[in-house]
């Protein structure tokens, strides 16, 4: 067991299994956890900072974006933006992409992120997060173009996430496994505290906000409502907390399976594709689970638009096809 190596040193380690690194995305992985740590300090305190309440604006959904919102995703362009290792990222806070300044050659590589998931959560104290998603650019000789994020979620090289709640904790997959590292605040550093994380085949937590089951499908109608009857010794407990980063990374540790199902008038769900959806996919399926719409899996569709949003089924495997056999039936 490796638990209780420095994140660095796991991170350079780790890059020793991949003989064509060239340190450089070692570099951009590190630089990600140092702005993990800045948000961590301003979450924590924002119960006594005036940064708590909103700015008045509002993001490209039309939700608030609260004052966080935006110290978070300032705070992760400026750590890593004089890397020469980035060419652009996109980011749930700006319509745009945003190219890395032109004073540098561009990097091989694009980042996309939701910097603060949850933020309606800030003034509550329910843990938040940080999404995150890193692709190779498609052609590595012309300038970035929007083109180079609109990719399908299993081209993605490196995914994770930062949750801020009772600890901080990192989460990410190269493709090699799901680790977990857990914020030392008295010195900043993060230590190796799950190795290689498996989440159960099956759970016993389902996490769906139900106030929504009336615009749900039929079959996710059906399927929600057999977890409530204790059939053949399978009961389930409903945990919604409202904050993907936190249900996703309650259930990934111990089972169970997270939904927001679409609106069968639209077909649409409201989980954004790109900086939601995908990076937790290639998590969970780097941890032996699943995730889909309910009908076809969620690393396999091909982005056509930075936030665009897809209904999400994600957790174990079992529950994920249980999930999906309904949505079959009708
Ligand atoms: P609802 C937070 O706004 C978020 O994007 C996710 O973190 C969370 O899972 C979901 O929306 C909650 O949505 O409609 O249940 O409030």
């Amino acid at each position: 067991m490796r638990t209780g190596t420095p994140l660095t040193q796991f991170i350079i380690e780790d890059q020793r299994n991949f003989p064509e690194a060239t340190g450089r995305f070692t570099r951009l992985l590190i630089e990600l956890t140092v702005a993990g740590k800045i948000i961590a300090r301003e979450v924590n305190k924002a119960g006594l900072a005036e940064v708590m309440g909103i700015t008045g604006k509002k993001n490209v959904h039309g939700e608030e974006v609260q004052k966080l919102d935006e110290f978070a995703n300032a705070t992760i362009i400026r750590s890593i933006e004089y890397l020469e290792i980035l060419a652009a990222v996109a980011s749930e806070e700006m319509e745009e992409i945003h190219i890395v300044p032109a004073d540098q050659d561009g990097g091989e590589y694009v980042l996309v992120f939701d910097p603060l998931d949850g933020s309606s959560n800030i003034d509550v104290n329910v843990g938040i997060g940080t999404i995150f998603s890193i692709y190779r650019k498609k052609n590595n000789t012309i300038k970035t173009l929007t083109e180079d994020f609109l990719r399908k979620g299993n081209e993605q090289v490196c995914a994770g996430y930062m949750i801020y709640g009772s600890s901080t904790m990192l989460v990410y997959t190269t493709g090699r496994g799901v680790y977990g590292f857990t914020l030392d605040p008295t010195i900043g550093e993060f230590f190796l505290s799950h190795e290689d994380i498996k989440i159960p085949e099956r759970g016993a937590i389902y996490s769906v906000n139900e106030a929504n089951s009336p615009i749900w499908e039929p079959g996710m109608q059906g399927y929600i409502k057999s977890l409530k009857v204790a059939e053949k010794g399978k009961s389930y407990k409903a945990r919604y907390v409202g904050s993907l980063v936190a249900d996703f990374h309650r259930n990934l540790l111990k089972g169970g399976v997270f939904l927001y199902p679409a609106d069968a008038a639209t077909g649409k769900g409201k989980l954004r594709l790109l900086y939601e959806a995908a990076p937790l996919a290639f998590v969970v399926s780097q941890a032996g689970g699943l995730a889909s719409t309910g009908r076809k899996p969620i690393l396999d569709i091909q982005a056509q638009d930075i936030h665009e949003t897809v209904p999400l089924v994600i957790g174990s495997k079992l529950d994920v096809e249980e999930a999906e056999s309904f949505m079959r039936v009708v």
